[in-house]
């Protein structure tokens, strides 16, 4: 058990279903805290560089469109075993075959617009928060309290 951190997108299809805050309740749920987040409207090269590892897929482009569709939700999550533990959250890449209680399951409506991102490992959840995020951006979760 390490604490670490992974890169999460609510993608366009749930911030339009209005379920951003479901779905960190989730994460804040199976104690994964959030440690940096913005709203942003992803630029054309933005997705297509985010996405590059897919770039000779069939769906390419269209996960491209589909991800400039509308704002999209990105934070940083830590916590212990971040990365597999988001995975298990967010529910298999297919809603249709998304195990219950997933918020695939309950939130994605096609192998597209499938509700959230979620980094695939420790490295590249690496990339993916600096491709994002500057380190000054994440927060450490201390806290005192002012009496
Ligand atoms: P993941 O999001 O579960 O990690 P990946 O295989 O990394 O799944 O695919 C990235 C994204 O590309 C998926 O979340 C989904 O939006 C889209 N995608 C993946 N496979 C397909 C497909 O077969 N058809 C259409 N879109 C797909
Ligand atoms: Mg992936």
């Amino acid at each position: 058990m390490t604490m670490m951190r992974t890169l999460s997108i609510v993608k366009p299809d749930a911030v339009h279903k209005n379920v951003i805050g479901q779905i960190i309740s989730r994460f804040e749920k199976n104690n994964l805290q959030v440690v940096a987040a913005k709203m942003v409207t992803l630029s054309e090269r933005e997705a297509k560089e985010f996405y590059e590892v897919h770039k000779e897929r069939p769906f390419y482009q269209d996960l491209v469109s589909f991800m400039t569709s509308g704002p999209v939700f990105i934070m940083v999550l830590e916590g212990e075993n971040a990365v597999e533990k988001n995975r298990e959250i967010m529910g298999a890449t297919d809603p249709k075959k998304a195990a219950d209680g997933t918020i695939r399951k309950d939130f994605a409506d096609s192998i597209d617009a499938n509700a959230v991102h979620g980094s695939d490992s420790l490295e590249n959840a690496k990339i993916e928060i600096a491709f994002f995020f500057d380190a000054k951006d994440l927060q450490t979760r201390t806290y005192a309290s002012c009496r």
